[in-house]
């Protein structure tokens, strides 16, 4: 018989990673129990901020509902306010604090997900406009969730572990350590958005066996194909708008393996009027074709910046990002940098590339 599912993994001795999971999944409970909890993840949220801190709030509430945890909890996921998932949030019943800053000083504990560095917690927010961020969460009781190995946000309790996404690590949460709480819709709807979007639809590399065991606990009360129907066949006309104008401009060099868009000014106007869930795919596009290697995603922001997004198929493009000042995963990493080292950015991914057969 093949053996499969949550036992067999557990049984594995490769699975260390799930046994940590299990360990931290412990503290945290605990340290939960009777406070006053406050979720977030990172502003300009991707699909894994979104999904990772909404599905973490549902298994809370859920598990506050069936009676097995007690504490108070709001939620809050910076710069999301529009879009096919926030209508589905509000269809699902979830409401995000209308006041993250009060409910940032009312919480006891602050839970972040997703989010690698400090700077990136609540930064450029509106809301948080003049606040210490740092200073502010260092008097809090501080859990950091996340899945990017080179981050350096540290909390009072940190689980970090290299998975593929965050909504994959709080289904294992879930799974080990909140077991007797029954798995919502609205929860497996969320965390089942992060499981596609930061996996490429478990096209990457680093999508293991956990993976689709996680994403087999998630299906079982929601079929994939209702999620897939708002982040992936729901797209508005501006993202095909988007679309068209990333087929014409997108430009290659290395031979082929390397694929370059640098957007101006009518793309930006374009990704400005989508949410970024809704624009996260773009970036990859190019990697549909069969000689290219690795893309580079190049956007102007402000103070003639401009932010980078790399993606490859087997390329390790992290290394790149940091020797630029990002960082990222393996696969899908990313920088912001002043407009002048665009053309030195360029040349380390051509060398990357040549160096990939
Ligand atoms: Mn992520």
């Amino acid at each position: 018989m093949v053996e499969f599912g949550v036992e067999k993994l557990l049984k594995d001795e490769s699975f260390v990673k799930l046994e940590r999971i299990r360990e931290k999944g412990k503290e945290i409970r605990k340290a939960l129990s009777g406070k006053r909890v406050f979720i977030a993840s990172h502003t300009n949220p991707d699909g894994d901020a979104i999904g990772s801190a909404a599905g973490f709030y549902s298994l809370l509430s859920a598990a506050k509902e069936q009676g097995k945890l007690d504490l108070e909890i709001e939620f809050w996921v910076p710069g999301f306010n529009g879009g096919v998932l926030f209508g589905k949030m509000e269809e699902l019943g979830l409401e995000m604090t209308k006041n993250p800053f009060e409910a940032l000083r009312w919480a006891e504990v602050v839970v972040v997900l997703d989010t690698p560095v400090p700077k990136l917690a609540f930064y450029q927010s509106r809301e948080f406009e003049g606040l210490d961020i740092e200073k502010v969460l260092s008097d809090k009781f501080l859990i950091v969730i996340d899945h990017h190995i080179d981050g350096n946000l540290e909390g009072n309790i940190t689980l970090r572990e290299l998975f593929s996404s965050t909504c994959e690590i709080v289904t294992w949460l879930h799974l080990l350590a909140f077991d007797d709480v029954a798995l919502t819709e609205r929860e497996s709807f969320f965390l089942q958005v992060g499981s596609f979007t930061d996996t490429g639809s478990f096209q990457f590399d680093y999508v293991e066996e956990t993976a689709f065991v996680a994403m087999a606990f998630l299906t079982k009360i929601l079929k994939p194909s209702s999620v897939a129907r708002c982040v992936f066949w729901s797209d508005r006309d501006e993202k095909f708008e988007l679309k068209k104008s990333y087929y014409g401009k997108v430009d290659f060099t290395a031979d082929g393996k390397l694929a370059i868009l640098i957007a101006d000014e009518t793309m930006v106007e374009l990704m400005n009027n989508l949410e970024k869930v809704e624009v996260e795919d773009i970036v990859n596009e190019a990697l549909r074709l069969k000689d290219v290697e690795a893309v580079l995603f190049a956007y102007p922001v402000e103070n003639g910046k401009f932010k980078v997004s790399l993606r490859a198929k087997t390329a390790r493009v992290n290394e790149v990002a940091r020797e630029f000042g990002g960082g990222g995963h393996v696969r899908a990493a990313g920088c912001v940098l002043d407009e002048e080292l665009l053309p030195q950015l360029i040349e380390k991914m051509q060398a990357l590339v040549e160096k990939e057969v």
